[in-house]
């Protein structure tokens, strides 16, 4: 009999490139070394810290799947490792590099003019600036649609109003990847911090990915030169394909909140005894562990053939990637729920970090389209109609 070893159940590695595999244990040792002694205190102080950009940008983890402009050119497997292993860490810093590299890096490499791509990629690749995407406004969230941000012609450029809302880095960032209306049409544009009209309060008290800075992007009248506007593409299609890639990454990053929960769920349950045995000898807490064990599995297996249907395709079919993203963080989430159980009373202390990861999976199941979202993008691929709104 071959045996099964339960952190690679189905022997995922076997499946890795030696490429997609260095990529993943160099991030790992970055996350162990940089991330973890940092994550408690920076969760409790609700502090994001700026460093780690740099730090990322040094070992090619932004914008990784780009070929050129200092990006690493690693294969969409290689981003959702990366993602992975610092998500087993905490989803904010999953979201700082899901942001930079998918959201802000990724459109103007695929939109940009060759000179958005010299100017902003080489910095943002080695994190010396930081990027924001705003799509969500205070009126308009699952439906972007309807979105009331726009941009009006002016001599030599554009007139832009309206408020973007919960945008991940937005007090911090640099530049800012924005979608707003012209004459009815979804069009992006490339702001830069100093613009006159333009401010990005932050929003103070969240529960949830706290060490993650979130704000809002509010823009009266900022003039927004003609160049700084991606010249072909319009419609929703230009924010969504942003969120293909995001959304992909995340499928990978929710798995990785889950491994850490399970192994340590694990190891607390093998260490800590009551009734006379250890926890982890009983029958409840096994099968509870098995479910983990198999969803995890199964997920990671998705995700990976996600990614190579992207490589093969060179494009992800974004219904694949709503399965993977919905599935994962759902069962991402009920799996670190258990797993806090399984701790008892210490499963609410940030020195064992499950809690944490389960309160941030709560926005990870938010953002990027909600679950219930997910779930009628493929109810709609399953009978061909649409549940979001009244025709
Ligand atoms: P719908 O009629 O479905 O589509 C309109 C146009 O867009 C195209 N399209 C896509 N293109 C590429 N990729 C996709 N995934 C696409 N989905 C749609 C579509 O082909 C069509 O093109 P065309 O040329 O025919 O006009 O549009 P709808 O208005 O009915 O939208 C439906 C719905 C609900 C699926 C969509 O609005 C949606 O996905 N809502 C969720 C919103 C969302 O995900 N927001 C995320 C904000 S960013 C964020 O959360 C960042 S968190 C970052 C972090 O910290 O990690
Ligand atoms: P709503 O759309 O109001 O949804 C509320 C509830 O209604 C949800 O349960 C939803 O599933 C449900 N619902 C909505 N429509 C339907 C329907 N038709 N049928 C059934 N149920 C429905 N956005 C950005 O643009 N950039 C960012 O960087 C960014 N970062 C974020 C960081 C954080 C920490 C958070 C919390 C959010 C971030 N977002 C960002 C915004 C995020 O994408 C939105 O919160 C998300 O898309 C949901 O929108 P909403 O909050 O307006 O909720």
């Amino acid at each position: 009999v071959l045996p099964m070893d339960w952190q690679d159940a189905l022997n995922l590695d076997d499946q890795l490139t030696s490429d997609e595999k260095m990529a993943r244990d160099m991030a790992r040792s970055y996350c162990k070394e940089k991330l973890l002694p940092r994550v408690v205190s920076a969760y409790q102080e609700e502090r994001f810290d700026r460093e780690i950009m740099n730090e990322m940008g040094e070992l090619g983890m932004l914008g990784s799947t780009i070929d050129g402009y200092g990006c690493a050119a690693m294969s969409y497997v290689a981003y959702g490792l990366l993602a992975r292993e610092v998500e087993r860490i905490d989803s904010a810093y999953r979201s700082a590099m899901s942001v930079q590299s998918s959201l802000v890096m990724f459109p103007i490499n695929e939109f940009g003019t060759e000179a958005h791509k010299e100017k902003y990629l080489p910095r943002l690749a080695t994190g010396e600036i930081v990027g924001a995407f705003g799509l969500t406004e205070p009126n308009h969230g699952s439906d972007p649609a309807g979105m009331e941000t726009k941009l009006t012609k002016v001599d030599g450029g554009f007139l832009l109003n309206g408020t973007k809302t919960w945008i991940t880095n937005s007090p911090v960032a640099d530049v800012f990847v924005v979608w707003a209306k012209l004459d009815g049409k979804i069009r992006g544009v490339i702001l830069e911090r100093g613009m006159a009209g333009l401010e990005t309060p932050k929003i103070e008290g969240k529960l949830s990915l706290r060490a993650s800075v979130t704000g809002q992007i509010v823009m009266e009248d900022v003039f927004v030169p003609e160049e700084n506007m991606f010249p072909e593409v319009t419609g929703l299609k230009g924010p969504f394909s942003c969120l293909n890639n995001a959304r992909y990454g995340i499928a990978w990053g929710a798995l990785g909140a889950a491994e850490s929960c399970l192994e340590m769920a694990r190891e607390y349950t093998l260490d800590r005894k009551q009734f006379g045995r250890p926890l982890a000898a009983n029958q409840l807490m096994q099968l509870k562990m098995a479910n983990m064990l198999t969803e995890i599995s199964i997920g990671l297996q998705a995700c990976l053939r996600v990614g190579r249907l992207k490589q093969e395709r060179g494009v992800f079919a974004p219904d694949q990637v709503s399965l993977i993203k919905r599935n994962s963080c759902g069962k991402a989430l009920d799996i670190a729920r258990v797993a806090r159980d399984m701790l008892g009373g210490n499963g609410i202390s940030g020195d064992y970090h499950i809690i944490r990861h389960m309160i941030n999976l709560e926005t990870v199941n938010t953002y990027e389209g909600t679950h219930d979202i997910h779930a009628l993008i493929l109810g709609r691929a399953i009978t061909g109609l649409q549940a979001f709104k009244p025709e």
